[in-house]
């Protein structure tokens, strides 16, 4: 069924439809959509809006990744599924790399989420032919290129999990996440966590990115290091329970 633009929830409706698309076209995990039902359920506790706190986490995500000097985006099913047009803007205000990277993994999805994100314009998708080892995880999303995540200084990955973030900041990096769950280990593990739907978190850093980049340098690393993470996602939670 075509869902009316007239309809309340239309763009609800038509993010499920990205999705179950997704899933039929073997880019999305089924567990990706289970996923997704959590994170609208958080959505509506946040009230469907890019609140001021994700504004700031995305000025500071802006600013890390401008000041990177080997950023990488992380991107799995549901990611690829909804925003790999977003991510190919991203990817030339960035000049950074991307990697496919699944915790449900098996190659034909890989090469479904390679050949879709190049269909979206991204050139040199990596993630296809791991060679390296994420210390410390043993499962697939340990798997990763030795050009890509392994060696980046900061990561933007949306959706991530728990325990690869943790390993990834083990390692050293600057870990960027998009989760609607203010609760996650990985939102509280991170060092930047956007709380926001992906859908508009991932729009709205590009647009940062563009009116910062040409910055003084002084002031992005201000912006950086200014955020704590752990107080933003207080701040998220009071809204929420301010909203019960
Ligand atoms: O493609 P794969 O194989 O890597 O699998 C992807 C999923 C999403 C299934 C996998 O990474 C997974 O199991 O994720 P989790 O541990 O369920 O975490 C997903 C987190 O993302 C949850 O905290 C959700 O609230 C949140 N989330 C779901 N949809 C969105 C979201 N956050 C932002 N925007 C969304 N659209």
């Amino acid at each position: 069924m075509t869902v009316p633009r007239s309809h309340p929830r239309y763009l609800s409706l038509t993010t499920r439809d990205k999705l179950v698309e997704g899933w039929e076209n073997g880019l999305v995990a089924t567990q990706g959509l289970i996923a997704h039902g959590r994170g609208e359920a958080f959505d509506y506790l946040i009230g469907e809006i890019t609140t001021d706190e994700a504004r700031d986490a995305i000025r500071a995500a802006a600013a890390t990744l401008i000041l990177a000097e080997d950023p990488v985006i992380s991107v799995n099913g549901n990611v690829g599924a909804l925003s790999a047009g977003d991510i190919h803007i991203l990817t030339t205000r960035l000049e950074c790399k991307v990697e496919v990277n699944i915790f449900h993994r098996t190659e034909e999805r890989i090469s479904s989420l390679v050949s879709h994100l190049e269909r979206h314009g991204i050139e040199n998708v990596l993630g296809a032919e791991p060679d390296s080892n994420i210390p410390g995880l043993d499962h697939a999303r340990a798997l990763c290129e030795k050009g890509g995540i392994y060696s980046a200084d900061v990561i933007l990955v949306p959706l991530e999990d728990g325990d690869r973030c943790k390993a990834l900041k083990d390692m050293g990096k600057r870990v960027i996440t998009i989760d609607l769950n203010p609760l996650s280990r990985t939102s509280m593990t991170a060092d930047i966590t956007i709380v926001d739907n992906l859908t508009r978190a991932i729009g709205a850093l590009g647009e940062e990115i563009l009116r910062m980049k040409d910055d003084p340098r002084n002031e992005l690393i201000r912006i950086a290091d200014g955020f704590d993470n752990h107080e933003n996602l207080k701040r998220t939670l009071r809204r929420i329970s301010a909203r019960f």
